[in-house]
């Protein structure tokens, strides 16, 4: 009986933070990343949901093969260095190229705003300002803040906003009762972690 694996992809420039991101999804844990080469990928299981998550190399020289990972991605994660001003216009770029591809067409977008922890990035706002998110009226989407070092930000429904056609509101509910279960050791963790960064900054 093989299990429907929500396939999603994760992009952005080289040194975004994508392979830290991918990594605090599956394993809750910090890890030293090396610039990719190729991509990387994980399968991660939530309330049994299954997502096969693509983290791609984001060097110029790579770019321009994104597309052969575009094939049956239900959900496109846009990883962007909030500290990065001088390129976030290169990120628009591929972006809006990637939301025109045919094979992209259905696909939900989560923007995540990283590096929030370092002093004087650009914020939300900015990014989405930047990225003219609000012009973007066939794709659903949804940008975080998040800090892929610490953790912050990566509340489990942002990835859930993106399946909420399933069964969101059910594994939302769950997880908000503290009981959402991960099918690695530490998923938990990630939540209560999650949960006190969220209490500590007060937002
Ligand atoms: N200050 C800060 N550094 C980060 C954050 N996320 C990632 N980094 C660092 O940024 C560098 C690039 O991260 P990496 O995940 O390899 O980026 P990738 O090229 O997009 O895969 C590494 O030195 C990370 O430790 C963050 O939220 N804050
Ligand atoms: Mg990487």
């Amino acid at each position: 009986m093989a299990e429907k694996k929500h396939k999603v992809i994760i992009v952005g420039l080289d040194n975004a933070g994508k392979t830290t991101i991918l990594y605090q999804f599956s394993m809750n844990e910090v890890v030293h990343t090396s610039p990719t080469i190729g991509s990387n990928v994980e399968e991660i299981v939530i309330n049994n949901t299954r997502f096969l998550m693509w983290d791609i190399g984001g060097q110029e020289s790579l770019r321009s093969s994104w597309n052969t990972y575009y094939t049956n991605t239900e959900f496109v994660i846009v990883v962007v260095d909030s500290t990065d001003r001088e390129r976030i216009s290169v990120t628009r770029e591929e972006l809006y190229k990637m939301l025109a591809h045919e094979d992209l067409r259905k696909a939900g977008l989560l923007i995540f705003a990283n590096k929030q922890d370092v002093k004087g990035c650009m914020t939300v706002a900015e990014i989405s300002q930047f990225l003219k998110l609000t012009s973007i009226k066939d794709h659903q989407w949804h940008i975080q803040a998040c800090c892929a070092l610490t953790g912050e930000g990566f509340h489990i429904w942002n990835i859930l906003f993106l399946v909420e056609d399933f069964q969101c509101g059910e594994i939302i509910s769950d997880c908000d009762r503290g009981s959402g279960e991960g099918s690695r050791e530490g998923q938990e963790n990630l939540y209560e972690k999650t949960f006190a960064s969220k209490q500590d900054s007060g937002t």
